[in-house]
């Protein structure tokens, strides 16, 4: 019985070749070993076969050859009718369309030589067989793959086998006659191999040529077809299969060598120059080398720039260059040039062979190849060349060779394993653990630092990606991921909320440095970086400006990446073993306080700059970055270009939720989750050629779905990239997303750009063009979807994430529109870095912080209804005018910090809003038993996403629970609360660097008073003049409420001519009007120079077209109280320069972080945002006040950003006016302000009213305090499971009420 047997059959119907099968790419039955080998001998051997065969081993399939009789002993088989060679095989991996199915057989009979003992060996051998050929990566795994088997077979002459398989039981019962035995030729017998020994093998149309079943040294037609194929054969063996062919006659002999060799996949390009860079992706991506043959002369010349790239950025590659023999050399020969060398210090290795000749032994070539290919393989990594000479006959016509030349390669050829293995013994293992004394000292360092930086540069591998991350988690110190980390675009994994609660991602610490007073404040006394490169320019210059500090780089290579020369300690290894030298040691966390600031600092950039984007309504490049992350799965990596995108992505880029999804949902979805995304660029040399080309060739080597970002001119400098993309060589479909802003828009960001001739940068830096991708696509048959919106982008990138075809994907910018945006986010990042500051240097002196990012705690919060009387209904009242007594009622919130401080707010329902007061006072006293003891930390009034996190983090309600009065009224009392607490005030609160007494001391807020317009346009025109005089210079009219347009048209009419043309006027139709009753009132208004009609018709799609049919400017305001999802989503629709303005009330959209949200973006686009008071008391009016206040200094930055004039807005605070009764006694202060000639509100009398702020008991009618919570568990169980709730009981003994959570 023999051991070594194997095959294979594929299921394959379409494109089944062994390629496949070695690229884990097909389905079918793989065997190894013989169990039990049947064969046509002597008799006694079937007596011993049925020994194994019982009855229940009916499944057992058998697979082999009749008419075939094979020699062991002369290794040779013969056709020969009657004979049969079946086994069953030891190991069976049946690898089905679901499923695989492994199936081990033990045979032995101690009677033979077949000991239980050697029965178990053999099967061990053959599961390590297995093994290495399926997973090839496993040590020395590749070279026992059973390809190898093909390469020496010993067949009959034109004889052709038949392969087949039936049950085991079936050929037992049987006497084995060909014709009486009814064999299945098994279905997919087209394509298979079988091992019978080393050296004999039978194989059917697995070859590339489906004619040819044999194959060996000896049937080589020449001397140089002997040497390729020995070239190739030994590339094979050392696992590198990946063979990048340009075509040319010199190279013939090793381009038909390695497109003949099974094992290899091979690809061509006409340009040489990007079917290296092609090698170079493929490399990159599986960290094995890719061969390139090339033929002479230039085009071996045009390899330079991607061996420059390989050799820079240490990628392994081969490069077999065909050359004339010597004799044509320097002598006039065609295509004839200097080779030797062409690379110089570009190569790790570099070699000519001599033209083959059967003179020298053939294992020299053998020699040469592992030695190269050792040299590209040993660090540093990189490119060798070993440049190839031939004399003709290049093809492969017969000319006669010595056989004697193959001497020595007996053993060679009847294995599978290269000639010479080089064995390195791994210095590391001596340096583990500090027991080395450099180590010890990076050790001691480490634990010593008081405020240390993770930076991570390039980092290549999955398993190198999980290190660094263990790393920053065992350290505790804060992380800057280069977006080449591959932790840069982070995927937030549900299910593993703590890696981004226990490890601090300074995603853009870039942009944070633009702001000078951070990059005084910031110092780090050590920085350890993982991996060579930083994209980042200001990063690296802030490196330096740690100087002096200890800098430890950590790379495998051993060059020096040190371009400031700050290097304190290079650790030379890998990031694994890096991490697990310091997995050991136990750190000190000391940095808590200096990892909150940096957490604040980054919050809050990072929130700018996701709002600049948002908030703009066209796509820019910045957008695309700042996306991305949303289309990329775990089945995805990245490629980069080079220029803005890589820059962007490593600014703009962000961590992305993967979307929470229902368990079923998880079960039937095949993506598994992920959190690092593969990133690749060419950053060795940063040169904007052969891109395209690297990442069609890192998809190949990676097997992900790539998506390649690149720049227009970079791809019209590849555009053969998409020759090489049409040719599907087993790998993933691509999304090639190109940005096109029809030139090299990276200048026009450079200092010389402002300086510079227009035109001459248009034609010497920009390069212009108007070259169409689109045709340059259709003419290479690619698919091409333009892309010119958010959602469409949006849109593609999902599409094609399923699709089976390549796709490129044409982003349309403009340089322009670009160099200003990248500059309004810069500036705003730099603000917001200030602003961070700002809060964070305000800091009580003293404040402890040790025990989190904590500064204040609630020590309790009780509120009280309270009921005051009003002069008229508000505006909004459907109530009865005759009637002589308003009310106004609502909750005053009071929220008690634990150092006493007090902060009020106010919780006041009205129609318009969803909310009654019932709904409300249920959710305070919900609120009333939670919210205790919760602490609040130094952001929450930055107004930038804190409050919302802070809801949903501490309190545990979702954002769309709360009510918008009952959440404004609680961001009112804490900001109060912490003003108070920090001796300041709620608009010192909102911008800490502006604090300025003085300044208050003379500031107003100017109000637009309001008018009910009952009455007749007589009646009217009196109130409104008498408001003018009293000082009033805006005033908005409620329209819509008489029987038609025309009426309230002529009121307008008549109040303008009444208070002259001076004066703001505004009117609120509240979306009364259909478009037709206020496309009627805008016409007859055309003349009243209305400073804007606030939602003039009932359906808000109708509003941007009126504006656009009277040309009349149009105001929001119910529409955002709606709003649905994303504000920022929604707005988007809004733009038209025909909507004016955006009302805000604070109390109906949800509090004050929203309304600056919306605030922000008015401004952004040039728009006013108005606030608005929904008849709240002097209390909520005070905080408005302080709040309009906030957003007019907003505005300043805008105006002085663009600069532009934007008058002061009148804020829509004259609901005072129906104040008969407050809540306090403190009046508002609203008067005249005669410098300013406007009727305003002081900001100093606002500060002064919330500071002193006393309730007036007199309208009080009920306070809630705290009521006896009963808390406990209450534990059910049931049959087959149990659960536990926690319950809280509330209220007195007689009225219990219960609730859970
Ligand atoms: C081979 C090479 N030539 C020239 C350069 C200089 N260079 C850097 S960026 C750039 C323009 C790239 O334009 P594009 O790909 O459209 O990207 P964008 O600048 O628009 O982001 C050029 C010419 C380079 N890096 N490499």
């Amino acid at each position: 019985m023999a051991c070594f047997l194997g095959f294979f059959l594929s299921k394959e119907t379409e494109d089944a070749s062994f390629k496949n099968l070695y690229l884990h790419r097909t389905r079918g039955v793989f065997g190894l070993g013989s169990a039990i080998c049947f064969e046509a001998c002597a008799p006694e051997n079937q007596k011993r076969i049925r020994r194994y065969l019982s009855s229940d081993s009916a499944h057992i399939m058998t697979y082999g050859f009749m008419d075939i009789n094979f020699n062991k002993e002369s290794s040779s088989i013969k056709h020969e009718a009657g004979s049969f060679c079946f086994l069953i095989p030891e190991v069976e991996l049946d690898e089905q369309e679901e499923a695989s199915i492994l199936v081990v057989t033990l045979a032995w009979d101690e009677n033979l030589c077949w000991t239980f003992e050697q029965a178990i060996q053999s099967i061990e051998s053959s599961i390590y067989q297995a093994s290495c050929c399926f997973w090839p990566d496993t040590e020395s795994g590749y070279s026992k793959c059973i390809k190898s088997t093909l390469r020496n077979f010993n067949l009959m002459e034109g004889q052709t086998f038949q392969m087949a398989c039936t049950d085991a039981l079936f050929l037992d019962r049987r006497d084995y006659q060909a014709d009486t035995v009814e064999l299945r030729r098994t279905k997919f017998s087209t394509q298979f191999c079988f091992r019978l020994s080393p050296v004999v093998g039978v194989s059917s149309n697995m070859l590339d040529d489906a004619n040819e079943t044999s194959y060996s040294l000896q049937d080589q037609a020449n001397i140089n077809a002997v040497w390729a194929s020995l070239i190739v054969e030994e590339c094979s063996r050392l696992g590198i299969v990946y063979f990048c062919v340009a075509p040319g006659s010199r190279s013939s002999p090793l381009a038909i060598a390695a497109s003949s060799h099974p094992l290899t996949t091979c690809i061509s390009c006409f340009d040489e120059r990007s079917l290296a860079f092609h090698a170079v992706g493929y490399s990159k991506g599986s960290h094995k080398p890719a061969v390139i043959i090339t033929s002479s002369g230039t085009a071996v010349s045009n390899l330079l720039p991607a061996v420059v790239e390989a050799s820079q950025d240490f990628v392994p590659l081969l490069l077999l260059t065909a050359d004339r023999p010597p004799e044509l050399l320097d002598a006039g020969a065609n295509q004839a040039i200097n080779q030797v060398n062409h690379f110089g210090s570009f190569v790790r290795f570099t070699f000519s062979l001599p033209a083959p000749t059967d003179n020298i032994p053939a294992r020299m070539v053998l020699t040469t190849i592992d030695s190269a290919v050792h040299w590209a393989t040993s660090l540093p990594f990189g490119p060798v060349h070993i440049n190839c000479p031939f004399r003709e006959p290049l093809d492969d016509s017969s000319d006669n060779w010595m056989l004697n030349c193959l001497k020595g390669l007996d053993i060679w050829m009847s294995g599978a394993e290269p000639f010479t293995k080089y064995i390195q013994l791994q210095n590391y293992l001596a340096c583990k653990a500090g027991a080395c004394v450099p180590m010890a000292e990076v050790l001691e360092i480490i634990k010593g630092t008081d405020t240390g930086l993770l930076l991570l540069g390039a980092i290549h591998t999955e398993d190198e990606i999980w290190a660094a991350l263990l790393l920053a988690k065992h350290l505790n110190w804060p992380v800057v991921a280069d977006i080449l980390s591959g932790l840069r675009l982070r995927k937030l994994l549900p299910s593993l909320p703590e890696i981004e609660e226990n490890v601090l991602f300074v995603d853009h610490l870039d942009h944070a440095l633009l702001s000078e007073g951070v990059r005084g404040w910031i110092h780090f006394d050590v920085i350890v970086q993982i991996g060579s490169r930083i994209t980042s320019k200001r990063v690296s210059q802030m490196v330096e400006d740690c100087f002096p500090c200890t800098y430890i780089l950590v790379d495998n290579h051993p060059c020096r990446h040190d371009p400031s020369h700050f290097v304190t300690h290079r650790v030379q290894c890998s990031v694994r073993q890096f991490v697990d030298s310091l997995m050991q040691s136990q750190f000190s966390h000391r940095s808590n306080k200096w990892c909150f600031y940096l957490r604040v600092l980054n919050t809050m950039v990072a929130w700018d700059i996701s709002f600049q984007i948002n908030a703009e309504y066209s796509i820019t490049e910045p957008h695309v970055a700042h996306v991305i992350t949303e289309a990329l799965s775990a089945e995805s990596a990245l490629f980069v270009g080079n220029s803005m995108i890589i820059r962007d992505a490593d600014m703009y880029g962000r961590s992305c939720k993967t979307h929470a999804q229902s368990i079923a949902h998880m079960m039937l979805d095949s993506e598994l989750p992920c959190l690092s995304i593969r990133v690749a660029g060419n950053r060795g040399a940063s040169g904007i050629d052969g891109l395209l080309s690297t990442a069609i060739g890192f998809a190949v080597g990676c097997n992900k779905q790539v998506l390649c970002l690149v720049g227009d001119v970079s791809m019209l400098h590849d555009t053969n990239g998409l020759a090489i993309l049409t040719q599907r060589v087993s790998r993933k479909p691509m999304r090639i997303l190109v940005i096109n802003n029809h030139g090299g828009a990276i200048f026009s960001l450079l200092p010389f750009a402002d300086k510079t001739d227009p035109q001459i940068l248009d034609r010497y830096f920009y390069t212009s063009h108007t070259i169409s991708i689109q045709k340059l696509c259709e003419a290479h048959s690619v698919r091409h979807l333009p892309v010119k919106t958010k959602v469409e982008l949006q849109e593609a990138l999902l599409k094609f994430e399923h699709e089976k075809t390549d796709c490129v994907i044409e982003v349309e910018s403009c340089i322009g529109a670009n160099s200003t945006f990248h500059s309004t986010l810069r500036k705003s990042a730099q603000q917001a870095a200030d602003h961070a500051l700002s809060i964070l240097s305000r800091l009580p002196v003293g404040v402890s912080i040790s025990d989190g990012l904590f500064l204040y705690k609630i020590h309790k919060m009780n509120f009280s209804l309270y009921r005051i009387q009003l002069c008229a209904p508000p505006t909004s009242s459907s109530a009865d005018h005759h009637h002589n007594e308003f009310h106004r009622e609502g909750y005053i919130l009071s929220v008690y910090l634990e150092d006493g401080s007090v902060g009020y707010g106010e919780v006041a329902p009205l129609e318009i809003h969803k909310e009654n007061l019932v709904d409300v006072e249920e959710q305070l006293l919900f609120l009333l038993h939670i919210i205790k003891g919760i602490k609040i930390d130094v952001s929450l009034p930055t107004l930038k996403g804190s409050f919302t996190s802070w809801i949903w983090s501490n309190l545990g309600i979702m954002e769309c629970s709360i009510f918008p009065s009952v959440r404004c009224g609680l961001e009112m009392a804490i900001l109060n609360a912490i003003a108070v607490s920090q001796g300041s005030s709620f608009i010192s609160m909102l911008q800490p660097q502006m604090i300025n007494e003085e300044i208050y001391e003379k500031s107003s807020v100017k109000i637009c008073a309001l008018v009910d317009s009952n009455g007749t346009p007589n009646e009217v025109a009196y109130i409104a003049s008498s408001l003018v005089e009293e000082g009033f210079t805006a005033i908005k009219l409620k329209v819509a409420r008489r029987a038609d347009p025309i009426q309230d048209a002529a009121v307008i009419c008549k109040v303008r001519n009444e208070v002259g043309p001076c004066v703001e006027l505004r009117v609120d139709a509240n979306r009364k009007w259909t478009y037709e009753e206020a496309i009627q009132f805008g016409f007859l208004v055309r003349d009243c120079d209305l400073q804007y009609i606030e939602e003039p018709v009932e359906n808000v799609d109708d509003i941007v077209k009126f504006c656009e049919e009277t040309g009349l400017p149009a105001a929001l305001d119910e529409t955002i109280d709606n709003f649905q999802e994303s504000h920022l989503n929604m707005l988007a629709k809004y733009t038209h320069p025909g909507i004016v303005a955006v009302v805000i009330k604070p109390s109906v959209i949800g509090g004050f972080e929203k309304a600056a949200l919306i605030a922000r973006w008015a401004q952004k686009h040039g728009k006013m945002a108005v606030v608005s008071a929904a008849f709240e008391s002097g209390l909520g009016l005070s905080t408005y006040i302080l709040f309009s206040y906030y957003l007019e200094q907003l505005n300043v930055v805008y105006t002085v950003m663009n600069r532009e004039i934007r008058p002061s807005i009148a804020h829509g605070l004259g609901t005072y006016k129906w104040l008969k009764q407050d809540v306090t006694a403190i009046p508002l202060g609203i008067h005249y302000d005669p410098c300013k000639g406007f009727m305003g509100a002081s900001v100093a009398g606002a500060i002064q009213l919330l500071k002193n702020f006393k309730v007036n008991n007199n309208v009080i009618h009920k306070t809630f305090n705290e009521e006896q919570v009963h808390r406990y568990h209450l534990t059910v169980n049931s049959k087959n499971f149990s659960y536990s709730i926690k319950v809280h009981e509330v209220g007195q003994e007689s009225n219990v009420s219960t609730g859970t959570s």
